[in-house]
């Protein structure tokens, strides 16, 4: 856990000036992070909320490969196309491989050799893999790197109705996902860019460092109880797609506000499966092009944006969801023996009740490890002290309102496990 007093000069917002000072992460090279124990157990928190909402959709999880064959992309048209954000080498044998920015080519091409029929549709495949994009203006940390962590979805569905429920579901998937790491996404639609495509929607998280201006109905301001099916067509664009004469919003309804993009869905009908001649046989027994929809999620870029969304000048505030571990135990006076027995009395029953636990025994003033346990911002923190111990009291804080109660060890196992 290595924690800095200051932010590095070069780590200009505030969760990546907090990513570095509570040592989530260590930059290897411009855009390329190393992930450290702390980043590391929220990166993977992350993730199984995103990969446990896909499957409840009935999507399946693989893991493709990072590196790729060029070949694929030659026979999409793309491989010329997708320019310099790609990075491309040779192997020995002098055969052209790129790493992978995105794999529909990759994936279209494994599910040829699988699907030969439509009665084998819809399928729905997912992974959780890292992507290299050789960005032009790294920044923000993890926020735009060139090694990036992504969710990518791929659905193929026998038509175009099928292909737009599927949208929908994965469209569904994610408000659940967003909100359960404590966020509220704003949904906007937007142009499918490199992807291409005939729909698409962007999902923002609201924040002032957001690299995109949005202007959206102050509806979606509250929208944990709108209907999903309202919230795809709710008025929110990018500053490139707003016209204030055509804008549909009442002016006093009308925000203005930066945001995050934590996610982009894509419906793009048969432009892979055509173009790299994929078929399956149809029900009229004449082959079919099937109809395909992508789907990203920023996954190393979501632990910055919830930081982003969630912290206070002494730190991260983690949502119980994501956070690294649930409670800080912080023992003030590591040589005092009943403060000893106490901490690690708890430590071991906290962890028998399945609760996740940072034992602070370092030998460092109180001050600095107070100071520390607010910079990572685990949801709870136990204060274990000479004079409460004494009393055979320990304290109890809230990291995310600052409210601290007193306990007995026998109340604050109960408070964490009530049963
Ligand atoms: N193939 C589609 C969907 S699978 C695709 O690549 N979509 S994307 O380009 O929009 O990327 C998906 C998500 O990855 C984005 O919404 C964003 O959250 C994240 N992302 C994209 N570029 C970066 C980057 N340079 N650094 C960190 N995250 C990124």
């Amino acid at each position: 856990m290595p924690t800095l007093k200051e932010a590095p000069a070069e780590a200009t917002i505030v969760s990546h000036q907090l990513m570095l000072r509570a040592g989530l992460v260590t930059q290897t090279t411009a855009g390329i992070y190393s992930w450290l124990p702390l980043g590391l157990r929220t990166l993977t928190k992350v993730a199984k909320i995103i990969s446990e909402e896909q499957e409840a959709i009935g999507a399946n999880q693989v893991l493709l490969s990072t590196v790729q064959p060029a070949k694929l992309w030659l026979a999409s048209g793309r491989y010329n196309s997708y320019g310099e954000e790609m990075l491309r080498f040779k192997d020995r044998r002098d055969h052209e491989l790129l790493y992978g920015p995105t794999n529909e080519e990759q994936v279209t091409d494994i599910f040829q050799r699988f699907v030969k029929s439509y009665r084998q549709l819809p399928q729905n495949l997912f992974q959780i893999q890292w992507k290299f994009r050789d960005e032009i203006r790294p920044r923000f940390g993890v926020m735009r790197g060139r090694e990036f962590l992504m969710k990518d979805g791929y659905s193929f569905d026998i038509d175009k109705a099928g292909a737009e429920r599927t949208y929908q579901a994965v469209f569904g998937s994610y408000l659940k996902t967003f909100r359960r790491m404590g966020l509220t996404p704003i949904p906007v639609r937007a142009d499918s860019g490199a992807i291409g495509g005939d729909m698409s929607h962007e999902f923002q998280i609201l924040a002032e460092t957001g690299e995109s201006l949005l202007y959206y109905d102050a509806v979606l301001d509250n929208s944990e109880q709108t209907k999903h099916e309202d919230l795809t067509s709710i008025y929110a664009v990018a500053e490139e797609k707003y016209d204030p004469r055509t804008c549909p919003v009442p002016e006093q309804r009308l925000r203005q506000s930066r945001g995050i993009e934590v996610g982009h869905v894509f419906y793009f009908g048969t432009k892979y499966t055509k173009s790299m001649g994929v078929s399956v046989m149809g029900p009229e027994g004449t082959p079919i092009y099937p109809e395909m929809g992508s789907y990203g999620i920023g996954v190393s870029r979501l632990v910055g944006a919830i930081i982003e969304s969630s912290h206070d000048k002494n730190g991260i505030i983690w949502p119980e969801s994501v956070a690294p571990f649930h409670v800080g135990l912080v023992n003030f006076q590591e040589e005092d023996i009943s403060c000893k027995e106490i901490a690690e009395t708890l430590y071991g029953r906290l962890c028998a009740a399945n609760i996740s636990v940072l034992y602070d025994d370092r030998p460092e003033r109180p001050g600095v490890k107070l100071a520390n346990m607010d910079l990572i911002g685990l949801p709870w923190q136990i204060w274990v002290g000479p004079q409460k111990a004494a009393q055979g009291k320990i304290e109890l804080k809230k990291r995310s309102t600052g409210r601290v109660q007193e306990h007995t060890s026998e109340s604050l196992m109960n408070f964490f496990q009530p049963l």
